[in-house]
């Protein structure tokens, strides 16, 4: 066989190999609801691209950006499914569907966002993450979505400033709660009717954090933001449970660690974007409110949590080891 044909066929052969590894490559869609200029959009992309390199091209990801495969509720949903395999997915609107991890979710639980991690980290977060695996939401790592604070055409101080405005929430009885024990009245809403709620009055005000305010406009139409912190809410990065189970052991570490470098990432544009965005809306004109004292607040949640842990009482043991660690 002369030199030429040789190479043709190794050519050939390569081909197929490639042909035959493209044919059995694992092609995953992620749902993230955020747009460009976010942080997560960044991190999802660099996820994907992890993903790709850690495993040679045996899982592919791609990440479809701006909710575009529905709304959070929805998405999740369809994660547990596995019609689509991965999200960047908000811990309160998996409340309703994994009630450990409903513990994020009870206003002020805890005392800043290192104290969240710490807590994410421990026992507590063991006892999260394999609820949320058990109904199909594996997470794979946890990432930074700050504190949210209220945001309304005037500026809330007290919890009596509350009282009467209609206010946003996510998908979640705990924020209906919370906002209905302040007197105020609570709307449930996709976070992709927001902003026009905001600008046509269908609400006096949301609540959220600031790179959420800045990349979806809501800082447009509103100019008070008031620093409540009312609730430090992580996210993850979750897969399809079935699907990661049904990996080699290999291509679960690699995945794995591709979600981890993506999240440590994600914390870094985290730190220096909240900081950005917050300047950015005060360059817009929103009047960012210090709130001095945050006991009032903490206070009227009493009842949120007394009624919680009446109806749950086997979230009790999880609500302390929250509470107990330092
Ligand atoms: C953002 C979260 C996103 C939520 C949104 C909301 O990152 O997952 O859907 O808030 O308020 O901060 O719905």
């Amino acid at each position: 066989m002369n030199m030429k044909l040789t190479g043709k066929l190794l050519g050939a052969a390569a081909a197929l190999a490639l042909l035959a590894g493209a044919a059995t490559a694992d092609n995953w869609r992620a749902w993230n609801i955020h747009h460009d200029g976010h942080p997560n959009t960044a991190a999802m992309d660099r996820f994907a691209e992890l993903v790709d390199s850690k495993t040679d091209g045996e899982i592919t990801v791609e990440v479809f950006h701006g909710g575009v495969l529905g709304s959070q509720p929805d998405a999740l949903e369809q994660v547990r499914l596995g019609a689509i395999e991965v999200g960047n997915f908000n811990l309160g609107p998996i409340g309703p569907m994994v009630k450990e991890a409903n513990l994020v979710s009870l206003p002020f639980i805890f005392k800043s966002v290192p104290h969240m991690f710490r807590v994410l980290d421990g026992e507590a977060g063991a006892i999260m993450a394999k609820g949320m695996a058990d109904a199909g939401v594996m997470p794979l790592a946890w990432v930074d979505a700050g504190a949210r604070s209220f945001y309304s055409q005037k500026p809330i101080n007290t919890p009596a400033d509350v009282e009467g405005l209609k206010i946003r929430v996510m998908n979640n009885d705990l924020y209906t709660a919370m906002i209905s024990a302040m007197g105020g009245n609570p709307s449930p809403m996709a976070f992709s009717e927001v902003q026009q709620a905001l600008k046509t009055g269908v609400v006096d005000g949301a609540e959220n954090n600031f790179p959420s305010f800045k990349n979806v406009g809501h800082y447009e139409v509103t100019t008070n933001y008031s620093l409540s912190e009312h609730l430090i809410i992580p996210e993850c990065i979750c897969v399809n449970t079935s699907k990661f189970e049904a990996l080699s052991p290999e291509l679960q570490a690699e995945v794995r660690a591709a979600a981890e470098e993506a999240a440590l990432y994600q914390r870094e544009l985290w730190a220096v974007q909240s900081e950005q965005a917050r300047k950015d809306v005060e360059a817009a004109g929103v009047a960012v409110n210090e709130i001095a004292d945050k006991a009032p607040f903490q206070n009227a949640m009493a009842s949120v949590y007394d009624d919680y842990l009446a109806a749950n009482p086997d979230m009790r043991a999880l609500v302390e080891l929250a509470q107990s660690t330092e």
